[in-house]
């Protein structure tokens, strides 16, 4: 990879010594010593992962000092944002740490000078897979910019052991292999096993008046936890602040029990231990459906926890009272997941710390804020009465004493309305009982947000309806953004250059900067070096593609480009409908002047979602057929890139030509994929659905492909009744599609294999892809046409790359900070710090 851009950018560094020292030499020799010192080995010995690891270590070093100065500042009583998330998908490391410290180029020299290849060291990161999909990644990108803009601010989440599941493709089926992320070692983390919290779990409440006659209740568990946290500097782009993302594994308070141990139950005493640290053993695979499982509430309480204790222990380090804790700390729940910290601040405050319950509720309302991600009712988490009890008996007691209170208020305002009352009760009555995890986040938060505007108004209007009515000053939208740092610096260096040699740098960090590329779309000599750019990406696609598949693609065919999650509403199969489309038309007409495509596609299934895993069954069964068919070659190939993650996803992104955005309006809240795309020059076609409202509304609707029925059309079809069945019967394209896929054609003559799929299609379709098959038709043909016109073309790109500057995450962190949160930045200065001292 070339350097994403010189090191004119590198920020001004005070102290030189072998571990801060950025000058070449400094860099080559700390490489050899890290070698040596650490990993143990001579050059001669050396494999790529020990120079992998001397790199990152050398590169630790320098973040260090940058941390450690944050840190040191930040005791200056500033208000910190706390980001509470079950996922934080970071992506790899290196290189992001090289581009923010401005070292790229010098480090990349440092390592060639030592005879290697800077690229083979990067590939052999393993990439942390804490997180499912979007959301995330959201954090991350949020992290990334936290640190940007100089807002103090801690990520909290949880260190799974093993992360998402790493995807191969055996006969066209997904199989998940373990991740095994940690078995290398982990340069980027700093064990703080001194600051471990512990966790409570099971038990029972006790109520009890204390020495001076107070009534107070104290939680009586019968299992305790350790939780130890491991800190990861994240670093912002070109400044010294490098905020912490600080996740917490789960240990055994003592490594035996020494009671059993004596008795002679040598495996009974080993066995606390291993029920112990199975807390942060493994992420849940699961996107958007939610089971309730135990551990998984374990899991939530138990990061959760860690978080508020280690955000008191701050706060009771420094002179200042707990009562103002809320002044302190703005703390955002990414979704439901940690929504049960509402009551364990409540406990903490009432029952540790003494703290009247009036008090206690208006520093909880004051510090929480909490983030929707969905508006799928299956994804709301709910979790059973009784699993809550039997592991947080004090939580739910809490949960009571909130609900009352907070029905109390409802009665006063709508007196005898029932239903308002059942709806609104964070106890769900209606069969067997359960807590809502929506509801209690939306009454212990002064603000609710959704992540784009359409997602935001369904919220106002559907799932958080009555919320909405009772509290409507809580309610804001913050469209989602992503960071231009990875998803353009990064993971598009030639991209990268040529806008810095046209327009400067400024956009790295003020993206709507890239206004300034519009005029630049009427000059054809730029029009050629950006096609040239977008080629050579695709070549280095291509590349990848037959070199792990074995698969022949040709870069000069439009790429068209579905990388997502695996889920119904996102309608990878409406994709598949197109791609047999196309080919039934190829056959039908060989001579036809066709736009040669290339359909790429790429996501995981989770585990036991079994339409999920038999859409990719069937991409990949059709790319079987397709790509071996000699009547199509050199006009379309089918590809199914297995285990797309945040690597893959760098790769992918910049190499697209048309970005599928195509789920059913009303489903997907926002997607930031869409905005990768966009942002790399790729063309979208998409529904209105999510933030591809806002993008259209930006780029233009003249260089956007938009299809579909809109959301208030898809609820009105299914209130008058959807027969899908009458899409298939009255359009012959349509049923030559489904019913090649049932005659087995794709599945070597099985009828059955797809029946599943098709059945559901045909008979209830609940995300209405027949519905929209007619209009996504046409509209790819248009696209095909456009496509032809490769000045035009180039335009439109141009355009959409231009337009993209809200969409940084910058420019979210900045609307939380100042709506939300109200947090200013607090710039860090680098000062001397020797180990030793200060
Ligand atoms: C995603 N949610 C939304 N959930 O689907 C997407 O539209 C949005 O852009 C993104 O959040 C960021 O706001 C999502 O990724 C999960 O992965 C959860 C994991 C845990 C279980 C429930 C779903």
């Amino acid at each position: 990879m070339n350097a994403p851009l010189e090191d004119s950018l590198t920020p001004q560094i005070r102290v030189e010594d072998d571990r801060t020292g950025l000058s070449i030499t400094t860099l080559r020799s700390a490489l050899a010593d890290n070698l040596f010192y650490i990993q143990g080995k001579f050059p001669g010995t050396a494999t790529k992962n020990d120079y992998y690891m001397a790199l990152a270590y050398t590169v630790r070093d320098r973040l260090l000092q940058r941390w450690l100065n944050t840190t040191q500042t930040y005791r200056k009583n500033v208000k910190v944002v706390c980001y509470l998330s079950a996922e934080f998908l970071i992506g790899p490391q290196l290189v992001n740490n090289l581009i923010n410290l401005g070292i790229y180029a010098k480090i990349r020299q440092a390592v060639e000078e030592s005879g290697l290849s800077l690229q083979e060291l990067i590939e052999q990161e393993e990439e942390p897979g804490l997180g499912n999909g979007g959301l995330g990644r959201l954090a991350a990108c949020y992290l990334d910019s936290l640190s940007t803009l100089e807002i103090p601010a801690i990520g909290y989440g949880i260190r799974y052991e093993f992360g998402i599941f790493d995807q191969e493709i055996r006969d066209g089926w997904q199989v998940e292999i373990t991740d095994k992320w940690l078995q290398y070692g982990n340069p980027w983390e700093i064990a703080r096993p001194e600051e471990y919290v512990e966790v409570k779990f099971g038990g029972r409440s006790e109520h009890y008046y204390d020495e001076k006659g107070n009534y107070r209740v104290r939680w009586i568990p019968d299992r305790v936890v350790k939780g130890v946290p491991y800190d990861t500097p994240i670093l912002g782009y070109q400044v010294n602040t490098a905020n912490t993302l600080r996740l917490w594994k789960a240990e055994a308070i003592e490594s035996f029990d020494f009671q059993a141990f004596n008795i002679g139950d040598y495996y009974g005493a080993v066995d606390a231990k291993i029920v112990s640290e199975n807390l942060t053993k493994i992420l849940y695979p699961n996107d958007e459906v939610i089971q309730g499982k135990e551990l998984r509430l374990q899991q939530q309480y138990f990061f959760v926890s860690c978080a508020l204790q280690d955000m008191i222990r701050l706060l009771l380090s420094t002179e200042v009272s707990l009562e103002t804790f809320h002044q302190q700390f703005a703390v955002q729940l990414n979704d439901t997941h940690p929504a049960i910290g509402v009551a364990e601040l409540m406990r903490l405050l009432v029952d540790e710390h003494r703290i009247d319950w009036d008090k206690a509720w208006h520093i909880t309302q004051n510090t929480f804020a909490f983030t929707n991600h969905t508006l799928l009712p299956e994804a709301l988490e709910k979790w059973p009465i009784e699993l809550f009890g039997r592991l947080l008996p004090r939580h739910l007691e809490i949960i009571y004493e909130i609900n009352q209170r907070f029905l109390d208020r409802v009665r006063m305002k709508y007196p005898r309305d029932l239903g308002k009352l059942s709806r609104l009760s964070l106890i769900d009555e209606s069969g067997e009982r359960y807590v809502r995890m929506a509801n209690l986040a939306c009454v212990g938060s002064h603000a609710i947000n959704g992540v784009a505007e359409l997602h935001t108004e369904l919220l106002k209007k559907t799932v958080l309806k009555d919320f909405y009515e009772f509290f409507p000053e809580k309610f804001a939208n913050v469209t989602n953004g992503v960071t231009p740092r990875r998803w353009m610096v990064l993971s598009n260096p030639r991209l990268t250059r040529l806008i810095t040699e046209k327009i400067g740098d400024r956009w790295i960090t003020h993206l709507d900067d890239l206004r300034k590329l519009e005029t630049l779309a009427d000059d054809a000599s730029f029009r050629q070096q950006w096609r040239q750019i977008k080629q050579e990406t695709k070549g280095d696609l291509a590349a990848y593609i037959r070199k792990k598949l074995d698969i022949i693609v040709d870069p000069k065919s439009l790429f068209d480009i579905q990388v997502k999650r695996i889920h119904e509403y996102k309608r990878q199969h409406l994709n598949v409908l197109h791609v047999i489309t196309f080919y039934n038309r190829l056959k039908h007409d060989r001579d036809l002047d066709i736009t040669p495509r290339t359909f790429i596609f790429g996501g995981k299934a989770a585990p036991g979602y079994f339409m999920a895993k038999l859409i990719i069954k069937l991409i990949v069964s059709v790319a079987n057929i397709v790509n071996n068919d000699p009547d199509v070659r050199d006009r379309m190939k089918v590809v199914f890139i297995p285990d797309f993650n945040v690597t893959l996803g760098q790769r992918i992104y910049p190499a697209a030509d048309l970005s599928e955005q195509i789920s059913t309006a009303g489903k997907e809240a926002s997607g930031t994929g869409n905005m990768k795309f966009a942002l790399n020059g790729a063309l979208t076609i998409g529904t209105l659905d999510g933030a591809n409202v806002e993008i259209r509304e930006e780029v233009g609707a003249e260089n956007f492909f938009l299809f579909g029925l809109t959301t208030e059309e898809v609820y009105g079809l299914k209130a008058r009744g959807y027969r899908p069945f009458d899409y298939y019967n009255q359009n012959a394209e349509l049923k030559a599609v489904i019913d090649l896929i049932s005659s087995g054609f794709f599945s070597h003559g099985d009828v059955d294999l797809f029946k599943p799929l098709i059945d559901n299609l045909l008979y209830r379709d609940d995300y209405m892809l027949l519905a929209d098959y007619q209009s996504y038709i046409d509209t790819q043909e248009k696209v095909s046409q456009a496509y032809r016109d490769r000045e035009n073309w180039t335009r439109m790109s141009i355009l959409n790359v231009a337009r993209m500057g809200k969409f940084s995450s910058d420019r979210s962190i900045r609307e939380y900070a100042q709506k939300i949160w109200k947090v200013e930045p607090v710039p860090v200065e680098l000062l001397q710090l020797c180990p030793g001292g200060q």
